[in-house]
């Protein structure tokens, strides 16, 4: 199966219309000038003294290496001299400073020369791998190679020191991201010794723990070495790592026909959305080492859920659909990006959430109760730029590129994975889609191609649709046969929907999350007074679809809260009343300044006799 590149489709209207205009105007501005302030960009002139403020840190390059393949992006569509301009003087700098062999850190040239692939923690694989994917993408955009033939030249030296001499002092990356980039360097250059090199390090992951002198937290989980990828059977460790590992696992058991690892990576996928993932596609249940913990256990409050895990969750879910339309796969990319992953920037496009937590409660995170002295909370408020700042430009490159989820195909179908307004005329494929999706679920697709069919998947949040045509239904895709030059209408029944959870996520027993289409819906005081833990929903209600600001409707409806009691204990009683409450996407959340958010609410049958009496 193969995809069909952002670079062809062109998104037309609608939500990610929006959100790529502001990426593309606002985004890579702010974050390029936040990282200009912070002196990311200085340091890939490798001019930084000893004693000198602003020491280049150890993955600084990855920062500006994500910039960069996202500007490349945004220029496929967009001229901009300005933008093109810094990438080529940040080429400039990355060239003139590699050294003989190809290498290439602003942290290690300028500071420990002599501990360069010494210390497995310190990113120098993790921020090789974003120059080679910067390289790739600058290259397929604009053409022009010498990005490419530098970080080719670097590539060839990591073979040689991790493959061939084997004289680093570590085997494969304490962070994970060198093997998929490797594969993407092999696609682009048709060199198939950096398929073998990015295998050879899929293969090496957990071989030589022994060796290894891990420290306290950063154990051989977090760095994803506890065993061989084939014999895991959970999701561990630190989240992105993990995630990253296993895009490029699952794109070496593609290129290789590697059964035994494809099962691995299913067995990560299904560990990760039954049991270890939030309603919102985000990963990670604990700041402590950024990971994943146990089954089931998804605190909502102190949810770490970077917003690169709900990226690299989405990136990896995508790759496992190389293997063969399987909706499973395409819902939870889905699931990430309307939720997890856009709740990771503001509305306005200059601020970022690095935590995206599915509760806050501004009284408990800013005093010192209790709770407050044993937990650490995420933040509030959306910062521009953090000192670790790996999201924000991880959001420019996911947002310009976001077509590339749409579309592959194989000899015989074309697959329409995901619905935007868009159109494409590639690889003798000819497909617009009109919809306004998921405002609502209407979605009209013509299609010119040679192609037998046309695949649609049927979101698994869907209960009842139709299709305009006759259809076979495989793996949650409505197969179409196409007669050349075709018009099918699609319409997605997209009523609001109540979720609980599975009994064992103690934290959400007696309380529901409401959702419409892929899209979860969050509460905030700011529309509806505080203490939304004592407010309750029936899960009868009925509600209104409104059309917003947050460019994706809100919903209205009844709720039940306790009547005002100055007692700190009385009598249960029937003394609730019936408030309004409105509901607006989780991803909107904290755009209006701080306030109590909920996505977990009280299910109404929790309050005794309301049911009965008012
Ligand atoms: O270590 C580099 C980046 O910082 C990771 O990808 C993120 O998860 C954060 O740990
Ligand atoms: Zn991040």
């Amino acid at each position: 199966m193969q995809n069909i590149g952002f670079s062809d489709i062109k998104i037309t209207g609608g939500y990610w219309k929006t959100r790529q205009e502001i990426n593309s105007s606002v985004t890579i501005k702010s974050v390029y000038e936040r990282f200009r302030e912070t002196h990311r960009f200085d340091a890939l002139r490798c001019e930084w003294k000893d004693g000198e403020p602003d020491m280049p840190h150890i993955f600084w390059d990855s920062d500006v290496a994500k910039w960069m393949e996202g500007a490349a992006y945004i220029l496929n569509s967009k001229n901009d001299e300005t933008i093109a301009e810094i990438i080529e003087d940040a080429i400039d700098c990355i060239i003139e400073n590699s050294d003989e062999n190809g290498y290439f850190n602003s942290h290690y040239l300028v500071t420990e020369q002599e501990n360069r692939f010494r210390n497995r923690d310190c990113h120098e694989l993790y921020c090789a791998g974003h120059l080679f994917e910067a390289a790739v993408a600058y290259y397929e955009i604009t053409g022009k190679d010498r990005f490419l033939k530098a970080m080719c030249k670097y590539a060839d030296y990591i073979e040689k020191v991790f493959k061939t001499d084997k004289n680093a002092a570590f085997t494969t990356p304490g962070h994970p991201e060198i093997e998929l980039a490797l594969m993407k360097l092999y696609k682009a250059t048709g060199e198939k010794h950096y398929a073998d090199l990015a295998k050879y390090f899929i293969d090496e992951h957990g071989k030589h723990t022994e060796e290894q002198n891990y420290i306290e937290s950063f154990n051989e989980y977090y760095n994803q070495d506890e065993m061989p990828i084939k014999d895991r059977e959970t999701a561990e460790g630190h989240c992105v790592r993990a995630l990253y590992l296993m895009c490029g696992a699952a794109d070496v058991a593609y290129e290789y026909s590697d059964d035994e690892l494809k099962k691995a990576c299913e067995r990560f996928f299904d560990n990760i959305v039954n049991k270890r993932m939030y309603i919102t596609g985000g990963v990670g249940s604990t700041y402590i080492g950024e990971s994943f913990t146990i089954d089931y256990d998804l605190p909502n409050r102190t949810a770490y859920t970077e917003t690169c895990a709900a990226i690299s969750l989405a990136m990896f879910a995508n790759r496992m659909l190389k293997f063969g339309a399987d909706s499973k796969y395409a819902d939870i990319v889905e699931k990430a990006i309307y939720n997890g992953v856009m709740s990771g920037v503001s509305l306005d496009g200059k601020s970022f959430f690095y935590e995206n937590p599915l509760e806050i409660d501004p009284e408990f995170n800013n005093v010192n109760t209790s709770t407050k002295q044993k937990e650490r909370f995420p933040i509030t408020q959306r910062l521009e730029v953090f000192e670790c700042s790996c999201c924000p430009p991880n959001i420019l490159r996911f947002v310009a590129s976001i077509a590339g989820f749409l579309y592959s195909f194989d000899d015989e179908t074309v697959y329409v994975h995901q619905y935007m307004d868009s159109e494409t005329n590639a690889n003798g494929i000819k497909i617009t889609q009109k919809t306004e999706y998921p405002a609502n679920g209407k979605i009209i697709v013509r299609c010119e191609s040679d192609k037998k069919k046309i695949a649609f998947r049927i979101p698994g949040w869907c209960k009842a649709f139709t299709v305009n045509r006759n259809y076979v239904i495989k793996n949650g895709y409505a197969y179409v046969v196409l007669n050349g030059e075709d018009k099918i209408e699609l319409e997605f029944d997209m009523p609001v929907r109540i979720i609980a959870a599975n009994r064992r996520v103690h934290e959400n027993a007696g309380r529901v999350a409401i959702m419409r289409g892929p899209v979860v819906y969050c509460a905030e005081s700011v529309d509806n007074g505080a203490d939304l833990k004592s407010v309750s929903i029936d899960i009868n209600a009925e509600f209104e679809v409104n059309d917003s600001e947050l460019l994706l409707p809100v919903l209205k409806t009844k709720a039940y809260r306790p009547k005002e009691n100055e007692n700190l204990y009385y009598e249960a009683g029937y003394d609730y009343e019936e408030i309004p409450l409105t509901l607006i996407p989780y991803y909107a959340f904290a755009n209006r300044g701080e306030s109590e958010m909920q996505v977990w609410l009280l299910r109404k049958q929790q309050i005794r006799g309301l049911c009965n009496k008012t």
